[in-house]
């Protein structure tokens, strides 16, 4: 049975003295996932800038001024030598972002599914993150080998109007159910430091807890504050936010991968120490997010071994059957 979680009890939960916060975190960890062992994400823009949303955080939008330049859809060999370069690296999955609002069925999309089932046949598990998709589009994306999709609800609801104009909540969770209905898993989380209230973060963790089934992985990132967009002089977040952001999520959603997401690049060792043993179990790998610089690959396979943390296999999740002759 799943517990059913109130806004109350998981704004009780995130404000617990921080010592105990973690230590309860740390308990449904082990209780649930393999202490130590972190899925190694790579991420990989392939359709970079010029996006018609106004997300306020985003420097890919058009009608912010910031120094990202636009990019059309990458050819599929570089994608392909891009994936070969993140499995030498270490990483089991490859996220393929795209700087569009929605999937549109066309010559591009067709592309994308040649990018995951090359990706997908050499062992890695593909997630992708392209704007809006319909039930049909999924389908395709699942029948091409992709394994997660990812779409953020990125804050609570009542907060979604002051960061987003151009779509809302529900355009979120429609492209959620879809995602579903196709039978991939989902990866949907947010980001904290756009000036949000506690009771926002609150709000979208409550309602990711609803969905059934839950994301098999949450993103919590902390706001990367790009000049010329809107969000450009919000203060950087607190690694104690972090921290309690991420043992909240961890104690909501025990079985959830908790991914430590975007603004690693300006956390200390310690403080991501802090953040897996608040229970979180994934990371974005590789010297680049979508623009924005992450540590680089051997950076972090140094702190992997500093910190005793050891990456997750592809498809260590999947039913047996399912997964034979994808091994890596
Ligand atoms: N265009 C698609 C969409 O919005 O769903 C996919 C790509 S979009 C860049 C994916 C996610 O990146 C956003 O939902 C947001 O959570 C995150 N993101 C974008 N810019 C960010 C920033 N400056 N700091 C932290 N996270 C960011
Ligand atoms: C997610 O939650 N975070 C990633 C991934 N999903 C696509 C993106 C972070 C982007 C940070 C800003 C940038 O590099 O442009
Ligand atoms: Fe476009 Fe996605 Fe950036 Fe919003 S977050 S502006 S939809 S790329």
């Amino acid at each position: 049975m799943i517990k059913e979680w109130t806004k109350e009890e998981i704004l009780a939960v995130y404000n617990t003295p921080l010592m105990e916060l973690m230590y309860k975190a740390a308990e449904v960890h082990k209780a649930n996932h393999k202490v130590g062992e972190v899925q190694v994400s790579s991420l990989l823009s392939i359709k970079t800038g010029g996006c018609p949303e106004d997300c306020a955080y985003c420097p890919q939008a058009a009608r912010y001024h910031t120094e990202v330049k636009v990019h059309k859809l990458m050819s599929v060999a570089e994608v392909t030598e891009a994936a070969d370069n993140a499995k030498n690296g270490g990483a089991s999955r490859m996220c393929l972002g795209a700087a569009w609002r929605e999937v549109r069925d066309n010559k591009d999309f067709d592309k994308v599914l040649d990018m995951v089932k090359t990706i997908n046949e050499k062992g890695l598990e593909v997630c992708a993150t392209l704007g809006m998709v319909t039930e049909d589009q999924a389908k395709k994306l699942a029948e091409a080998g992709l394994y997660a999709y990812n779409h953020n609800l990125d804050t609570s609801e009542e907060n979604y109007n002051n960061i987003i104009s151009t779509r809302n909540y529900d355009d979120r969770l429609n492209t959620i159910k879809n995602v579903r209905k196709a039978g991939l898993t989902v990866c949907s989380g947010g980001i904290i430091g756009m000036g949000e209230a506690i009771e926002d973060r609150v709000g979208m963790l409550y309602t990711l807890s609803l969905l059934r089934p839950q994301p098999e992985s949450v993103p919590i990132n902390a706001l990367v504050a790009v000049e010329g967009t809107p969000l450009a002089d919000q203060p950087p977040v607190p690694i104690w936010d972090m921290v309690r952001m991420i043992a909240t999520t961890r104690i909501i959603l025990p079985k959830t991968a908790v991914r430590l997401s975007a603004g690693r690049q300006e956390m200390s060792l310690e403080g991501q120490a802090l953040c897996f043993l608040a229970g979180a179990n994934s990371i974005f790998a590789g010297e680049k997010l979508l623009t924005t610089p992450n540590p680089a690959y051997n950076q972090d396979m140094e702190m992997f071994k500093l910190l005793g943390l050891s990456p997750k296999k592809a498809f260590a999740d999947k039913p047996k059957e399912e997964s034979v002759g994808l091994e890596n």
